[in-house]
């Protein structure tokens, strides 16, 4: 069959199959996009941020959007001039140089306008800035403590109630998925819970190295530095559960401690908290048994 196709009918077919491939190809990606896109954690051929489900998260995404659009302009424009130099200055095409040294106008332009290109980013850079740093009336105040490896929390104004959150793993030692569909690796044995539009204070701080706590979705990330707090704030205007993780190196299990944050809403935190302050009271951290094993040897790590 194919030896009596002629030259252009198999080049339609091929076309054809690799075109029909490549469709195939975009529309796993867009469903796969959408189906997984919703929740927050990272999911299959993301492009861009997660979803953004605070209003500072927001702003620094629309700023990275806007940042975008400029430097994708200015590289355009400099790949222009460089091809418009090299076909129009080569040295066939011009082969007696001219040897004129300064041009007033050029060199003002070239001044003037990368000023005016940094205003422009330099305006909506400082207000993200100086709304990260405007602190809102406080309603809940968290502290996050970074350990080699996994995070302590903090509710200082709920009887200090205090708990550790680790990487869920099985018997092993291998990351697993949680009880819930809780993503392997991200998933932990104690979340953060938060009520739903409120101000939270997030204090972080370390106790051994340097770690970073982070929930891309919230737009926050704090390096956790020994012997100081640094703080933050956010306000989650969506009910759901969002992942990080460490985001600064810190040995050899850098990449298992993932941060766990459930946003609910007012009376489901309310619940949550007054059995949390029964379950955490013990000062001895209730966990479920995947987490266990880490923790003992994350502590007899700590101690030698
Ligand atoms: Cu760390």
């Amino acid at each position: 069959m194919r030896n009596r196709l002629k030259g252009g009918q198999q080049r339609s077919a091929v076309f054809k199959g690799i075109s029909s491939m490549l469709m195939t190809a975009v529309f796993t990606v867009l469903t796969v996009n959408v189906a997984q896109a919703l929740t927050g954690q990272p999911y299959k051929w993301q492009l861009g941020f997660q979803e953004q489900v605070t209003a500072i998260g927001r702003q620094m995404s629309s700023f990275h959007d806007f940042l975008l659009i400029i430097i994708t302009i200015v590289t355009l424009f400099v790949v222009a001039l460089l091809a418009y130099v090299m076909w129009k200055f080569n040295e066939k095409a011009n082969p007696i140089p001219s040897k004129t040294t300064h041009n007033t106008t050029i060199e003002v332009v070239w001044t003037i306008v990368p000023i005016l290109i940094l205003l422009v980013i330099a305006i909506p850079s400082f207000r993200l800035l100086f709304a990260q740093y405007d602190f809102p009336k406080t309603d809940l105040v968290i502290k996050a403590t970074g350990n080699q490896w996994y995070w302590s929390y903090e509710y200082p104004d709920q009887d200090g109630m205090s708990f550790d959150a680790l990487m869920l793993r099985d018997d092993d030692d291998n990351p697993v998925k949680g009880p819930n569909g809780e993503p392997r690796t991200l998933a932990v044995d104690n979340f953060v819970v938060v009520p739903v539009n409120k101000n939270i204070e997030l204090l972080v701080t370390a106790s051994d190295v340097i770690h970073n706590w982070t929930i891309p979705a919230f737009g926050v990330k704090l390096d956790a530095i020994p012997g100081r707090v640094v703080r933050a704030w956010f306000n989650v205007d969506k009910v759901g559960t969002y992942y990080g993780q460490c985001s600064e190196l810190c040995g050899k299990d850098h990449a298992y401690m993932p941060i766990g944050v459930k946003v609910m809403s007012q009376p489901d935190y309310e619940a949550w908290l007054a059995n949390a302050k029964k379950e955490y009271a013990s000062g001895e951290p209730v966990r479920k048994k995947a987490g266990d094993t880490q923790l003992a040897a994350a502590k007899t790590t700590n101690n030698q």
